[in-house]
């Protein structure tokens, strides 16, 4: 049975799943938004993982344990920038979203949870956003069968709105 791709407003920290995701900087090294929340939660030895992993492309996606957190792992990837969306911005956001799926399969997780990968500071508009993350999914869900939970976890009530019309918008059944 193909995974089931869910839209929920939750903090992602908080989730027990296979593997949460970091929508992190090319540092690995923390930051703010969500990032700074999950390196809050995980605990001092995440950030000494990260150190180790030297980095990551943006586009590209590297797992640690998750420490502290309910999450048995974390996916750290990177967004790309907005720049008004002409200089790769889709591709490489397209390639963050893949890229953590096939990690995750690597490892042969069941469930994942994604925040909105450079919809917070990177600038990315949501709803653009929203429309790259579900596609990936919808992928993902045919390519990978041993995947049976995808979530879209979001901060604000008015996100999780943009990704439900997305998702209506691509025909895709979702639960909550
Ligand atoms: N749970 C779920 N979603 C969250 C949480 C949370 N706890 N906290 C924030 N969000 P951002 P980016 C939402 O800025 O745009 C960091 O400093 C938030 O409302 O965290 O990829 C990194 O180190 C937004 O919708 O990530 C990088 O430097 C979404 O998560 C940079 O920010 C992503 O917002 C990455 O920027």
């Amino acid at each position: 049975m193909p995974a089931i791709i869910e839209i929920i407003q939750a903090d992602i920290t908080t989730l027990a799943v296979d593997a949460i995701v970091n929508a992190a900087n090319n540092t690995l090294l923390g930051g703010g938004g969500v990032d700074g929340a999950i390196h809050r939660v995980a605990g001092p030895e995440l950030v000494q993982e990260c150190a180790g992993l030297r980095g990551c492309e943006t586009g590209d996606a590297k797992i640690t344990g998750g420490y502290l957190l309910p999450a048995r792992y974390v996916i750290h990837t990177v967004g790309p920038v907005w720049h008004g969306g002409d200089t790769g911005e889709p591709e490489l956001l397209a390639s963050a979203y893949r890229r953590c799926f096939q990690v995750a399969h690597l490892r042969g997780l069941k469930s994942i949870a994604f925040p909105a990968v450079s919809a917070g500071v990177y600038g990315y508009p949501m709803r653009e956003a929203a429309t790259i993350a579900l596609q990936a999914a919808q992928e993902a869900a045919a390519q990978f069968p041993e995947l049976e939970r995808i979530i879209f976890v979001q901060f604000s009530e008015g996100a999780q709105q943009v990704y439900r019309e997305t998702a209506a918008g691509l025909g895709l059944m979702c639960g909550s």
